[in-house]
């Protein structure tokens, strides 16, 4: 088995992770897989292969009742749960959502499972709880009213926070992870601002425990730069978990692999994270291309791993004292030319 893949220098948690989904088979909104679908616990080994050091899963993929077996296979491949995820997506009964759906029973419903998510979060030894919105959106206007949605979110997210605290204390977090859209045509809590302003909503002792989950193609296809968004978590110490994969320009959602679009911004990116000290876990959103062949499906997380630490180690090279003389002397866009150096010119 290979070693797990680390970052140099990297505070706290070192090691990959990627989710147990990344390596699908290949299915599309238009059309059916490419390949065989590989069951869910015979891709824990296929990622500890690529060199991953951490796993994430939704409910739908380990269920509470596989989480046991899951923990175990885990362990004795040496790999550990970053995050686990209720899928409030896939089933029919949440197609309009489920924390913002109109029917009270829904969002009951919704929080039954929010509730078992966290009870596995736990049992399989994962630090955080991630929860992507999915359906919680509208493609109507008017189909829901906005400003009672974030009473329910903010009712929502209160209760699981406090099932959390009651029964974990501050062992468990939620990272809550924005999209602007895709599958809905507007999701509520899109961006990163959405999500601090619903956190500064909740009680003031769940708050802690709530944070966020940023994913580069997520900021980027809403045209927004990821960068910066990583930044404003951190200055308000919520950058709980990450998401990192890319994405070609505003269009569907395409999980490409880390690098591969805008490395001088992922070179920045990796700038900022180091300077800030950031000690969690770094995780990929990846998706196997449809055209892959089923033995190559974890190219993508080897590719990604690579272009990471490729740009990772050129990051700790980069000059900060040259970034803080660029500013200075007001020369930005020379400021991008040494950024380039670094990329490019060794
Ligand atoms: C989809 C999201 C999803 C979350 C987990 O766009 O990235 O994969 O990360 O539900
Ligand atoms: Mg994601």
């Amino acid at each position: 088995m290979p070693s797990p893949i680390l970052l140099k220098d990297k505070v706290g948690m070192n090691g990959l992770g990627a989710g147990v989904w990344n390596l699908g088979p290949g299915t599309d909104p238009f059309g059916g897989p490419t390949r065989d679908a590989i069951p869910m616990l015979d891709r824990l080994p296929m990622l500890a292969d690529a060199g991953m050091t951490y796993y994430e899963a939704h409910d739908t993929e380990i269920t509470a009742a596989d989480a046991p077996k899951a923990a175990k296979i885990a362990k004795s491949l040496g790999l550990k749960c970053a995050m686990y995820t209720p899928s409030f997506f896939t089933a029919t009964e949440f197609k309009d959502g489920a924390m913002s759906s109109n029917d009270p029973a829904i969002r009951k419903k919704g929080l039954e499972n929010a509730l078992r998510a966290v009870d596995t979060t736990a049992l399989l030894g994962a630090k955080t709880m991630v929860f992507w919105n999915g359906r919680e959106g509208f493609d109507f206007v008017l189909a829901k009213s906005g400003r009672e949605v974030v009473k329910r979110l903010v009712e929502g997210f209160n209760k699981v926070g406090a099932y959390a605290r009651k029964n974990y204390g501050t062992k468990i977090k939620f990272a809550i992870e924005p999209k602007p859209n895709e599958p809905r045509a507007n999701m509520y809590l899109a961006n990163v601002g959405e999500v601090l302003y619903l956190i500064s909503r909740l009680d003031a002792d769940v708050q802690p425990i709530f944070g966020l989950n940023p994913e580069t193609a997520h900021s980027r296809i809403a045209g927004l730069d990821y960068t910066w968004d990583i930044e404003l978590c951190l200055e308000a110490g919520k950058l709980f978990h990450i998401h990192l994969n890319a994405q070609d320009g505003q269009r569907y959602d395409q999980d490409l692999p880390f690098g591969y679009t805008e490395p001088l911004k992922d070179l920045a990116l990796c700038v900022v994270l180091q300077d800030a000290k950031y000690a969690g876990p770094i995780c990929f959103d990846v998706k196997a291309p449809r055209v892959d062949d089923p033995a190559n499906i974890s190219d993508v997380l080897t590719v990604s791993s690579r272009n990471l630490v490729w740009l990772w180690e050129r990051a700790l090279e980069v000059d900060r004292k040259k970034i803080q003389a660029f500013r200075a002397e007001n020369r930005l866009t020379a400021l991008s030319g040494y950024l380039a150096e670094c990329l490019y010119g060794r």
